[in-house]
């Protein structure tokens, strides 16, 4: 079976650190869609680590690494990840497996993003700029490059073909490449070399293979699901969808072939980027938050908005990616809060209550209803099963797990490995 991992908020829900504890339950971790705007955080030993397009389980040696078709890859910031890796020594040619089918980011694709949010004037997506949504665009366009194309004689007359089109739109946006461009496409084509010496493969049979032996595939999830691209708060998403359905096209497996998922979501909420954001704080609670839980962009620095956990949002979010357990994470964070809210349902314009996430959520004027709870206002170090916790936690975790309708398998309690509450 393939177990999937995924945010269930906007991303940043410590996807990272989890797929690095349940990594050793693996033989294969895979990564399914998006790119470069992830950030997952890993931090063991006293090292702390970001990994964009690497899936998570490169820390341990025993295990394969797939990048699957449905990820944007691009290969600059490939080669400084594999070079920023290095000093690990991983065995990182034989770990890791690239699809031939995945799409490459290009320069330009980094360019062109800058150049639709320089249009959106005042609506902007908020996006990371890494290229994403021009390089999908290119992909469903049917003219995008893919990995394999980089072992083709004909690689750099793909290249030059697409470019001239991004030129073109370039030019009328009135977008200055000419001054950026040159040496990027030196870089890049460095680094196209450079991913030569790893294992370019037909993914998708390496991983049903895998699934024929016995052995086990963890799905990574990038970004969140409120993020989707179908189901997300659209137009303020990312260009994929980063639902357990995903994992099926991004990897090439069928849907029955789907075992456990993992729902991941933090105590509380954070967004990156534009958009709405129901139970927002924009006041001092929302900055303790941020300060408390150092929520900033793990790839752009960005601080991100911060606010109290969604009920709503979180149940549409388990609906629509069959989530089997859910894992809590960052608690600790709300160690030194004296109260503790949490948004049960949505209040209308016309004063009638709803669970639901209405269809538009920019235009929609929706007011959070809160429930309050007492804070346990203690540290959570050593504590590791729920027998141990403070009886305010163990009241705030009741409460999810009987509204969610899903057990609560791990809260996280600090970003090391060790850090961990398992239910037994
Ligand atoms: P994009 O870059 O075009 O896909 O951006 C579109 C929207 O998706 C959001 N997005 C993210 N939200 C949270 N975390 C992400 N990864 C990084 C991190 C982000 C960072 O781990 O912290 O460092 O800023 C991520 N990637 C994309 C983005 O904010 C837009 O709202
Ligand atoms: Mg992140």
């Amino acid at each position: 079976m393939v177990d999937v991992l995924l945010g269930l908020q906007w991303g940043d829900e410590g996807k990272g650190k989890i797929v690095d504890v349940l990594a050793p339950q693996y033989q294969v971790v895979a990564r399914f869609q998006g790119g470069p705007n992830a950030g997952h955080t890993l931090e063991f030993d006293g090292f702390k680590h970001v990994l964009h397009q690497i899936p998570s389980g490169i820390f341990r040696n025993d295990i394969l690494n797939i990048i699957g078709n449905g990820v944007v890859l691009d290969p600059i910031v490939f080669k400084k990840e594999i070079d920023g890796l290095a000093k690990y020594n991983l065995a990182l040619t034989q770990n890791l497996q690239i699809s031939k089918k995945a799409s490459i980011i290009l320069p330009t694709h980094r360019l062109l993003d800058a150049a639709y949010e320089q249009a959106k004037g005042e609506s902007k997506i908020g996006s990371t700029l890494r290229g994403i949504g021009p390089t999908y665009q290119d992909k469903v366009a049917r003219q995008g490059l893919r990995v394999g194309d980089i072992l083709s004689p004909n690689f750099q007359d793909k290249y030059n073909k697409l470019v001239a089109i991004h030129k073109v739109i370039l030019e009328q946006n009135h977008f200055d490449f000419a001054s950026v461009l040159p040496q990027s496409e030196t870089e890049f084509f460095q680094a196209v070399d450079f991913m030569k010496q790893f294992q370019l493969t037909d993914s998708e049979y390496e991983v049903n293979q895998a699934l024929a032996d016995g052995r086990k595939v963890l799905a990574e999830g990038a970004q969140g699901s409120l993020l989707d691209i179908d189901f997300g708060s659209y137009p303020f998403v990312t260009s994929s969808n980063t639902m357990t359905a995903g994992a099926c096209t991004g990897l090439g497996i069928a849907p029955r072939q789907i075992g456990e998922v993992f729902g991941i979501f933090k105590a509380y909420c954070t967004r990156v980027g534009s958009g709405p954001f129901p139970t927002e704080l924009s006041d001092e609670t929302g900055e303790r938050i941020r300060q408390e839980g150092r929520e900033f962009g793990a790839t752009t620095g960005r601080p991100r908005r911060c606010g109290w956990l969604d009920l709503p949002a979180l149940k549409y979010a388990i609906m629509i990616n069959g989530v089997t357990q859910l894992v809590m994470m960052k608690v600790d964070v709300l160690n030194i809060f004296d109260e503790i809210q949490v948004c049960t349902h949505y209040k209308l314009p016309d004063g009638t209550t709803t669970e639901h996430l209405p269809y538009d959520l920019c235009d929609a004027d929706v007011t959070p209803v809160y429930k309050s709870f007492k804070g346990w206002k203690t540290g959570l170090k050593n504590i590791h099963s729920f027998d141990e916790m403070p009886t305010e936690l163990a009241a705030y975790v009741n409460f999810l797990e009987d509204s969610l309708g899903l057990p609560i398998s791990f809260i996280s309690t600090s970003p090391d490995r060790e850090a961990i509450i398992h239910r037994q």
